[in-house]
């Protein structure tokens, strides 16, 4: 009798919704998602989500090349993508799963599919530009009318960081991030791989090191909010929030964010689901919950970067899809460069030489 009753709570805890409740592990950067997003997803499906954050290709990588990270979904940059998708990283998406790949742009998916042949492993999710957020009225301050705002020379002349060093310089703390703007300033090929070329932007970086205050890859988003830095090297969207947030608090912080007439990277995250994933068919159902217009629409306008689905437009913000700085006009956009993707021997240089800069050594 009792042996009876014990299975038949266990068929009815096996019935019942929680019981049957999938999970899906994210791992995805910080700031970057919509407040309700993860409901909705839910909501729509039944599926539990865990979600953790990151704020670099590099831990991210780490974490998958050490194995069985759990992760059912990851959101790595397309350079960063490719050498993982080499080193068998990631399953091939099962696109029969995902219909409303279709809704993404062909043209942005055909310069993914550079670093992903055939978009076989990864789907965009959102992109933007390395670029320059700053206090309007503390450079003006410092710097004069005539700062050159428009220029990677408002943070790489030295004279200028000299001068902005009181009020606070953030630089993203990732090497390849920063190199190829820091190349292009210096007139030098922003994708060089020449050791020279390399030790020359390093050195341009150790110029401007005393009169910088941190590193970090997402702590100025807060601090360029409250007027704690003046002048960050970041992403664009991270700086659009900082403008956001410092209006809602209403603190009379005025950020600005430029991409520098030199250049600077264009970069796409992509969405991709680890090889060992506990979870595939809910990462499948996300990465399509998430192509559709309406939701990352709503990413959009929370995060203020751009996405790949046209028929997103149309619900987005004006004033964000109107902001050259967030949406590039072409002329912006025939300037920006592709994310390169160094071999081991050349990260091994790229990185040894970052410790320094870091370091100040
Ligand atoms: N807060 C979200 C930042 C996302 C940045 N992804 C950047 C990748 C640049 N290579």
């Amino acid at each position: 009798m009792t042996r009876l009753l014990s299975l038949t709570l266990v068929s009815v805890a096996l019935a019942s919704p929680v019981a049957a409740q999938q999970t899906l592990n994210i791992y995805n950067w910080s700031d970057y998602i919509a407040e309700d997003t993860i409901t909705k997803f839910e909501e729509a499906t039944g599926i539990k989500v865990v979600y953790d954050v990151y704020d670099s290709n590099e831990v991210l990588e780490a974490k998958l090349l050490a194995g069985s990270s759990g992760y059912d979904l990851v959101v790595p940059t397309s350079n960063f993508l490719q050498r993982q998708v080499k080193a068998g990283i990631y399953m091939p998406l099962d696109k029969a799963k995902i219909p409303n790949l279709g809704n993404l742009d062909p043209g942005l998916m055909k310069s993914a599919a550079a670093y992903d042949a055939g978009n076989a492993h990864s789907a965009i999710y959102l992109w933007g530009t390395t670029g320059i957020g700053y206090n309007i009225d503390k450079v003006a301050e410092r710097l004069g009318d005539a700062a050159p705002t428009d220029s990677w020379s408002l943070v790489l002349d030295p004279a200028n960081a000299a001068k902005l060093a009181d009020c606070g310089i953030s630089i993203l703390d990732s090497a390849v991030e920063v190199m190829p703007g820091v190349l292009a300033w210096l007139g030098l090929p922003p994708d060089s791989t020449d050791p020279d070329d390399i030790e020359k932007a390093m050195a341009a970086l150790t110029a401007i090191r005393p009169y910088v205050r941190y590193f970090h890859s997402s702590q100025y988003i807060t601090d360029l909010a409250n007027g704690e830095v003046c002048l960050s090297i970041g992403w664009s969207g991270d700086v659009f929030i900082a403008m956001d947030r410092a209006a809602e608090a209403g603190n009379g912080v005025n950020i600005g964010y430029t991409i520098p007439s030199e250049g600077t990277l264009q970069w796409f995250d992509m969405m991709a689901i680890p090889a060992d994933a506990p979870h595939p068919d809910a990462a499948h159902a996300f990465i399509n919950f998430v192509l559709q217009p309406e939701i990352i629409a709503d990413i959009t306008n929370y995060v203020f970067y751009p996405n790949a689905v046209p028929a997103s437009k149309e619900m987005i913000d004006p004033e964000i899809t109107g902001d050259p700085a967030i949406y590039p006009p072409q002329e912006v956009l025939d300037k920006l460069f592709p994310a390169t993707v160094y071999d081991a021997r050349t990260d091994r240089l790229i990185n040894r030489l970052w410790t320094q800069v870091r370091t100040g050594q």
